[in-house]
């Protein structure tokens, strides 16, 4: 397979103004006519006219014509991949008739069914499965979609913009056109037609524009609904007040669909969701899918701006639209919740996730240089890590500079294709700031690990705090070059008291390290601080200073940085864990240090802080963050060491646990507004710690399952059980999982809910997961329960996916040569876990190696497998 280059980036031979798309929709076959007004692009060179080379895949060529002339075979060539038609005019129209079988489409990539109804997903580059078009971002027309089908079937037809005309053919069949005013790059286009059901709400603009709100889903969908509306409206309302930014058409349509291979599609006035992704009410949403409702319906709805008005260049500049978007989206979280909570789960979720795909075979910088296959980089780097390098910007120029330069951006580039250097030239040029350095976030991948020491002149009452910088060698960039790193830095005195560090009285100052090593000197200090470094997860580094486990303890009741005095309780778990795993190791007695039960005691006790804070604070790290925080990854042992830090603080604070969870047990009517999330998130991680203590709280456990008024309750309680390893436990979950997919069985999103439960469930080994393949509740063609069942075993049951005998990555790679087959782009991301087989211990790295190396056998690789496996094997 080919790699593709950003420095090989050439603008396009030719423009395309107008596409004007007719789909004739059956049942065995679809027939799309494009009709292309094609321009010659007169900013390159040409000593001829080049031939018009389109991309195309996977569909059969009826017809061409060039200004109405039809073109005999033998005078265009076509490739598995292209189209290329002789030109002899600057401007003419371009007639492509096409044949596609949507039924037939496993990869969920262009044209495809799902369940009876037929939609699209176009980004990156699947508008190709559709017509044979320039299919790269940069081309951007206006377009027009008719589609014509049987109204029995498809009472819904729907396509980006407005419907413009709607008539009964005489065949019987109808015919519907949509208009599209603005024009778009292809990745942008959608079509849905089906037997949906829907749901009418409206919004009226900051100008006073009305703009009708449809939501789309089958008819026994309808009830779960309103809180995707609500989300959006809320989404609608922020964007303006925060960015001033109106929407633009008079409708925008949201529909559900239950095989999709990620969450949702920002397609214009037209965005596609996974139904597990909008769909909720109480008796089966958990608060968990309610908030992520609440963000990814606003995410894709602040594409509008970010992505579709002002859209990218090439798909190197997908930080552009991705990084920017989550940077928006997180920001609208924390306004709509709690702040510091919004941004631990973020910083933790970077840390936990992204640090080791930086650290990885795959690892890549924000802006990649190269790829063979653009799915693939639909990554963490590119999503997550990108919106930390749009906070850092945000820090740097501050709120109102920030808005500045967002409005200059904006305003600049509407209708345009660019890139993350025009993103933060805008920010620049509003600012007059200079962010020369700062760009290398753009540029080099790894994660930096910042060094600090520190000194305390007492005479001079002068604190001096020295920041090394350094980043490990990644693919493709063993040298590196200092960071622009904005590090926001604390002074804390014995008292637990914030010191002024300025004349100001500021008590936070954000240290610009642009240096591989720098000083940096408080004066008037009064007495030896202890330093709370990188505030608010400042930038997305690594942090070392020696921190006491005393000094940890001091920092998590005093730290007045929410996210510091998280990251010291987590900092002192850890610390004990990867003690503990040492232990293990070496066939020891497990033996707890006494100062972390302390410390939990008096969370639980004495602290004033608020629910969603507590219950963070009362979160061990996961086995995940302390496995990225080894040298060398057991994970079994760092599954025996963090379990057995649970059970002791289960029984050592049982009473604690008890009395807090009775204070929040208060069986209110179910509403999911961030006070009573808060509320059940505490009881329920004070319930986790019951059940681990003694029977009773198995039977509290037992209790919750059968009498909760809302499925975060139940279904905590059920995972609970599913994880607790008594007698009475074991028979409770099973009486509890019959029960539920009773209940349950034709809800889509329940039952994967109910395979992931299983999947992750301590006491459920591969046979089982193999088992459940064979249920009726798994579909390898539904990439939800691909997720639910083999993702979640591959990436959170620990114990039975790396047992010793390897068979778990076996399976694993089984897996991925199926979906090579079906569905490429859920191949590859399944692939994850093993691609990491270098930080495992010796025999586990072996063993996934060698799968590894036998997917790398395969006949007929997927590009998207390919580039991953290859990679990794490097
Ligand atoms: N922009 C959307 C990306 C997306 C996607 C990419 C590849 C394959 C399938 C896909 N479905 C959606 C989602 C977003 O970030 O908003
Ligand atoms: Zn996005």
């Amino acid at each position: 397979p080919r790699t593709i280059y950003l420095k090989d980036y050439q603008e396009p031979d030719y423009w395309i103004d107008q596409t004007d798309l007719t789909f004739r929709l059956g049942e065995d076959y679809t027939d799309v006519t494009a009709v292309l007004q094609v321009r010659l692009n007169k900013n390159k060179q040409h000593e001829h006219l080049p031939n018009l080379v389109l991309d195309g895949t996977d569909m059969q060529l009826l017809s061409v014509s060039i200004d109405n002339q039809p073109l005999d075979s033998s005078l265009y060539s076509l490739t598995t991949e292209n189209l290329s038609l002789p030109v002899n005019a600057e401007q003419f129209t371009a007639t492509i008739n096409t044949r596609i079988k949507p039924q037939e489409n496993t990869s969920l990539e262009g044209l495809y069914r799902s369940n009876d109804m037929f939609c699209t997903q176009c980004e990156a580059e699947g508008f190709r499965k559709i017509t044979y078009y320039l299919d790269r971002p940069d081309v951007m027309a206006k377009f027009s979609t008719t589609i014509i089908a049987d109204p029995k079937k498809y009472p819904v037809m729907l396509s980006n913009g407005n419907l413009i005309a709607d008539e009964n053919l005489d065949d019987g069949l109808r015919k519907v056109k949509w208009e599209d005013p603005f024009k778009k790059p292809c990745y942008l286009f959608a079509l849905v037609a089906g037997d949906l059901a829907c749901v009418d709400d409206e919004f009226i603009t900051h100008s006073g524009r009305k703009v009708a709100l449809k939501l789309f889903t089958e008819a026994t969908n309808v009830d779960k609904c309103e809180h995707a509306l609500l989300s959006l409206k809320r989404a609608m309302k922020w964007d303006e007040e925060v960015y001033g930014r109106e929407y633009d058409l008079d409708i925008f349509m949201i529909v559900a669909v239950d095989h999709f291979n990620m969450g949702a599609m920002e397609n214009k006035g037209l965005n596609i969701f996974n139904s597990s992704c909008v769909l909720a009410k109480p008796e089966t949403a958990t608060d968990g899918t309610y908030q992520r409702i609440e963000a990814i319906v606003a995410h894709e709805y602040f594409h509008n701006w970010s992505g579709n008005r002002v859209t990218c260049r090439d798909w190197f500049q997908l930080s552009l639209k991705e990084g920017f978007t989550v940077f928006r989206d997180a920001e609208f979280s924390a306004d709509m919740n709690s702040r510091p909570v919004k941004r631990i789960e973020d910083a933790n979720f970077l840390r936990t996730m992204q640090f080791p795909e930086d650290a990885g075979p795959t690892s890549h910088p924000v802006r990649p240089a190269s790829y063979i296959e653009i799915s693939n980089f639909y990554t963490l780097t590119v999503y997550e890590k990108g919106a930390e390098v749009v906070r850092m910007i945000h820090n740097i120029v501050g709120k109102e500079g920030f808005r500045k330069g967002s409005d200059l951006y904006f305003s600049r580039h509407d209708g345009q294709a660019v890139t993350t250097e025009d993103f933060v030239k805008a920010m620049e040029e509003a600012n007059d700031v200079d962010l020369a350095l700062f760009r290398r976030w753009y540029t080099q991948s790894g994660t930096p690990v910042v060094h600090v020491s520190d000194n305390y002149d007492a005479a001079n009452k002068r604190y001096t705090l020295t920041v090394k910088q350094n980043c490990p060698p990644t693919p493709g960039q063993a040298e590196k070059v200092p960071f622009h790193i904005p590090f926001a830095v604390g002074l804390i005195d014995a008292l637990g008291n914030d010191m002024p560090l300025d004349e100001q009285g500021n008590t936070t100052l954000v240290l610009d390290v642009k240096e591989a090593e720098q000083t940096f000197t408080f004066n008037n200090i009064s007495e030896q601080p202890l330093p709370s470094l990188a505030r608010d997860f400042s930038a997305p580094v690594k942090v070392e200073y020696p921190y006491t486990r005393d000094q940890l303890m001091f920092l998590m009741s005093h730290d007045n940085d929410g996210f510091n005095r998280w990251d010291a309780g987590q900092k002192l778990a850890v610390d004990i864990i990867k003690e503990l795993v040492e232990q293990q190791r070496a066939g020891m007695t497990l033996a707890l240090d006494e100062r972390l039960v302390t410390a939990y005691k008096s969370l639980l006790t004495g602290s004033s802080l608020d629910k969603a804070m507590l219950t963070k604070m009362l979160a061990l790290p996961s086995e995940d963050y302390v496995a990225e925080e080894c040298d060398v990854i057991y994970p079994l042992s760092i599954h025996v060491a963090r379990d057995f830090v649970r059970r002791t603080l289960a029984v050592k604070l049982h009473k604690q646990f008890k009395t807090c969870f009775d204070a929040n047990n208060t069986q209110k009517a179910y509403q999911p507004t961030a006070e009573d999330i808060a509320e059940r998130s505490l009881k329920n991680i004070c319930l986790s710690y019951l059940t681990l203590a003694d029977e009773q709280g198995i039977e509290l456990s037992w209790q919750q399952y059968q009498q909760a008024n809302n499925m975060t309750d139940r279904f905590s309680a059920l995972s609970i059980l599913e994880n607790a390893v008594s007698v009475k436990a074991r028979d409770y979950a099973e009486q509890a999982l019959a029960s539920f997919y009773q209940q349950w069985q034709r809800d889509a999103q329940m039952i994967e809910q109910w395979l992931s439960v299983q999947a992750g469930g301590e006491y459920t080994d591969l046979e089982k997961i193999q088992q459940l393949m064979q249920h009726n509740a798994f579909d390898m063609k539904n990439p939800n329960k691909v997720r639910a069942l083999i993702g979640v075993f591959a990436n959170r049951n620990k114990v039975h996916f790396h047992r010793d005998d390897g068979a778990g990555y076996a399976f694993l790679a089984d897996q991925v040569l199926v979906l090579n087959r079906l569905n490429p782009q859920m191949a590859s991301r399944l692939l994850t876990p093993i691609t990491r087989w270098r930080r495992y211990d010796e025999m586990r790295g072996a063993l996934m190696k060698e799968q590894l190396q036998r997917i790398m056998k395969e006949k007929d690789l997927s590009k998207d497998v390919y580039e991953i496996v290859s990679k990794s094997l490097k």
